[in-house]
């Protein structure tokens, strides 16, 4: 991916790597503006569609499922398989996309399009181990088993800060699947699911699957609604705040459809006496201040044993002025903007809000660019050292806030730990075993994702992604995830010539 900054409009580099991806931006309009948070500027219109729009691509897709599910699965793999290789050929026109729409640094928004063609990968390979198991029946001249079927229509509800990969690991595997697709991305990364969309489109084209079984929907809340309210949406998969998740679930329940909440972390490192603290400087700072802190999963807490709180924050407070900060098409920079101006007066708040609770601002906080862009929001990434874990830092703001806390005791490190509503992402840096189990044990971190000797953010696509409590419950992309996305059915088949009744039942 290589840009010459200023050299062209931003919006003119769009343009081109949008219509690389496939999409014809001589017919883009509508009311809604495509800002971009590196400038503020508006980057192109695109249409905002209605809930009869979702409605109509809903039954689209539902008509589609009909003829997908028929489909063998391998065969629909294939599908899946040529997406990747064009993502993989498109990966710097579509990194493009992101980088200007979600404000990431040129590695990280290529990061993100490689997630999904790993994601691709996966479920290619997935496609062949749609398994059941076979169980031994009581019953003589008897075959137990379980089969795995396409569960239907997958609403996909995406958030900003992911726009394209948390998408791809919920549409390959709802694809190999067997199910159709309808997509809401956030209303802010509209270019980058069109571009997405067009380079699906292709392969499904290539392919020759139904061209159908995805949807795109650019929709606000109201517009998309019928993908929470339709009862032909078989499962939702929402990624976003917990208030939205807590507005959605007992919606989608009331009519018993299935649910799979991402919703926010509150993600802590622990660090321990024995903690390489180098290495822990380095996960910390790339977890807590990457992606502007806009990732759910970073870093948002670090609990320091008070033996080595002193020279940890020593180093911390060294490292973080260094972090260049600016607009993320030059390589130099490693932080970007946040996304808006509500961004921005969230962080402020909670910034108040911290202080107010006996903080102390030990680095960074500070809106930074404002003259060269005034519509745009640049911050330092900021540490605050807190006296305990107050209100303001059991609550998730999505900014490069990291709150500092020390404690002498390794339990009351763990209660602190888990002592917040969300369970997403959290990490320990210790290079004793024992306390790393121990971390990792039933008793330990009740998160999601429990990491040793890296930090909170960073998964790769292979383990289950996910976390309990507030973030509620959901796991997708690897592992076994891909049976969220598919229905159960058990089967008993009798070979006996006699009917045997389970449990030793008599009758007739
Ligand atoms: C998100 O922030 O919603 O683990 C997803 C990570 C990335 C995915 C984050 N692989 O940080």
């Amino acid at each position: 991916m290589t840009q010459t900054l200023n050299e062209t409009a931003l919006k003119d580099t769009v343009a081109a790597a949008l219509r690389a991806c496939g999409v014809d931006t001589a017919a883009l309009s509508g009311p809604t503006e495509a800002r971009s948070p590196l400038t503020g500027e508006v980057l192109a219109r695109v249409p905002l569609h209605t809930a009869a729009d979702t409605e109509e691509a809903i039954s689209r897709a539902a008509d589609a499922f009909t003829t997908w599910r028929e489909v063998p699965a391998p065969v629909r793999g294939a599908t899946v398989k040529r997406w990747g290789e064009l993502l993989t050929e498109h990966k710097d026109d579509l990194a493009v996309i992101v980088q200007a729409e979600a404000g990431k640094i040129t590695s990280e928004a290529l990061g993100e399009v490689q997630e999904m063609i790993d994601i691709c990968d996966f479920a290619v390979g997935q496609s062949r181990m749609l398994y059941g198991k076979t169980m031994p029946s009581e019953r003589p001249g008897h075959r137990l088993m379980e089969t795995w079927h396409p569960l239907g229509v997958v609403g996909v509800i995406s958030a900003f800060n992911f726009p394209v990969a948390v998408y791809s690991w919920n549409t390959a595997l709802a694809l190999i699947a067997g199910d159709t697709v309808v997509w809401k991305p956030s209303g802010m990364v509209n270019l980058s699911a069109l571009a997405t969309h067009a380079l699906l489109a292709r392969a499904v084209q290539e392919t020759g699957a139904p061209a159908d079984i995805h949807q795109l929907v650019l929709a606000d809340r109201e517009g998309g609604a019928p993908l929470i309210e339709d009862e032909r949406v078989a499962l939702v998969s929402a990624t976003g705040s917990t208030r939205m998740g807590r507005e959605i679930a007992p919606k989608v329940a009331e009519r018993f459809g299935r649910i799979l909440l991402e919703l926010g972390g509150n993600n802590a490192a622990i660090v321990t006496p024995s903690a390489d603290l180098d290495l822990a400087l380095r996960g910390i700072v790339f977890a807590a201040a990457g992606t502007a802190g806009q990732r759910c999963t970073t870093m948002r807490r670090v609990i320091v044993h008070e033996s080595v709180v002193e020279e940890l924050t020593r180093k911390l407070v060294a490292a973080y002025p260094t972090l260049s900060i600016g607009d993320p098409r030059n390589e130099e920079n490693l932080v970007g903007p946040l996304v808006n101006e509500a961004s921005y007066r969230a962080m402020t708040q909670a910034l108040a809000d911290a202080k107010a609770q006996g903080g102390t601002v030990l680095t960074g906080g500070e809106r930074v660019l404002e003259e060269q862009y005034p519509q745009a929001y640049y911050v330092q990434p900021v540490i605050v050292q807190m006296p305990s874990q107050s209100a303001v830092v059991r609550d998730e703001t999505f900014a490069p806030i990291l709150y500092l806390l020390t404690y002498s005791d390794f339990d009351e490190a763990i209660a602190l730990q888990n002592g917040v509503p969300q369970g997403l992402s959290s990490a320990i840096f210790t290079t004793d075993q024992g306390e790393a189990e121990r971390f990792l044990s039933a008793s330990g971190s009740d998160c999601g994702i429990a990491n040793v000797n890296i930090g909170t953010s960073g998964a790769e696509i292979g383990g289950a992604f996910g976390g309990d409590k507030e973030t509620g419950g959901g796991r997708e992309s690897g592992s076994d995830a891909w049976r969220v996305y598919m229905r159960q059915a058990t089967n008993t088949v009798n070979y006996s010539g006699q009917l045997p009744l389970a449990q030793g039942v008599k009758f007739l």
